[in-house]
């Protein structure tokens, strides 16, 4: 099938576009109040910024747990040359483990926790499934950054991703500070689609993940967006808990410091926003990376 108009169209013309967002932010649906759901305050405020984070949602020694579970299948994926395990750009280090909730039993049970899922349920307002999720390791002196972006840019591009109906939930699984290289975000860009020059090369991701240079909007509209919406770093001790809307830009600097910055993300998509064919005649990632083969919505524990 081609797609003869796509509203969110990028990598396909030779100039940048603002285009306005197309989508809910907050979806109404039966999930707007549950045990852990958020108030109407901080709905306000992630429907306004395109976040919200949670100081202390997961208890330290929780945390810690999480944190010795993804060090360990860190160094086990990357010592077996996993595909999930992806490599520093120009190094050896373990920059990301990819699909960390089909590799681990923690892992996955975390992505069904109510603490979480109550949230990603109240926010795209249907059942969800796990679209990516992954540990980003960033060590201490050789975790490089990730330039700026737009998740769902890359999302709705390279696997077919429709609406704008999914949400990053980030576990701060070491204390986040201004000397390793915190998320940085750009509140309230979430309106807006920045549409990307240039084309996808085919399996872009094996180089995209390590460092990215397609989908990665121009200066003008990031000077647009952050004239709008200044920035804000998602500081904060282990076990705070972030959302973000799918189409929030955001990005981090490298980590020279010695204390190294662990996050573990978990994307959640609504399962009326399932992958359709990827733009331009691009080959579907693989699964680790976009998950297709997800039949039902997460089962709450
Ligand atoms: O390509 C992706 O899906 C990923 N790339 C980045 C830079 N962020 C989100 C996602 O993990
Ligand atoms: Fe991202």
């Amino acid at each position: 099938m081609v797609l003869v108009s796509d509203i969110y169209q990028s990598r396909s013309d030779n100039e940048a576009a603002i285009i306005l967002r197309q989508d809910p932010v907050v979806y109404p649906g039966p999930y707007a109040k549950g045990e852990f759901t958020l108030s109407e305050h901080q709905l306000r405020s992630y429907r306004k910024n395109g976040f919200i984070q949670l100081r202390g949602l997961l208890p330290e020694s929780e945390t810690a747990e999480l944190l010795r579970e993804a060090r360990e299948l860190a160094a086990a994926s990357g010592r077996r040359g996993l595909p999930e395990a992806v490599l520093e750009p120009g190094g050896e280090e373990v920059r990301s483990v990819f699909r960390v909730h089909g590799l681990s039993t923690v892992f996955d049970r975390l992505t069904r926790d109510g603490r979480l899922l109550d949230v990603a349920r109240q926010i795209l307002g249907s059942e969800v499934y796990i679209h990516q999720s992954r540990v980003n390791l960033k060590p201490g002196f050789a975790g490089k950054e990730f330039y700026w972006h737009s998740d769902f840019e890359t999302w709705h591009i390279e696997d077919g991703m429709p609406r704008m109906r999914a949400v990053s939930c980030v576990v701060l699984l070491t204390e986040n500070n201004e000397f390793n290289g915190p998320l940085m975000l750009v509140p309230g860009s979430h309106m807006h689609y920045i549409s990307c020059i240039g084309q996808t090369p085919q399996d872009h991701y094996k180089q995209s993940l390590r460092k990215q240079e397609y989908g990665v909007p121009d200066e003008t509209s990031l000077r647009f967006l952050v004239q709008r919406g200044g920035l804000q770093s998602a500081k904060g001790p282990a076990g705070s808990v972030l959302f973000f809307d799918c189409n929030t830009m955001h990005g981090s600097n490298s980590n020279i410091s010695p204390f190294p910055r662990a996050n573990l993300f978990l994307v959640y998509n609504s399962v009326d926003n399932r992958l359709d064919d990827p733009r331009g005649g691009l080959r579907p990632r693989p699964e680790f990376v976009a998950s297709r083969a997800v039949d039902s919505g997460l089962q709450r524990l």
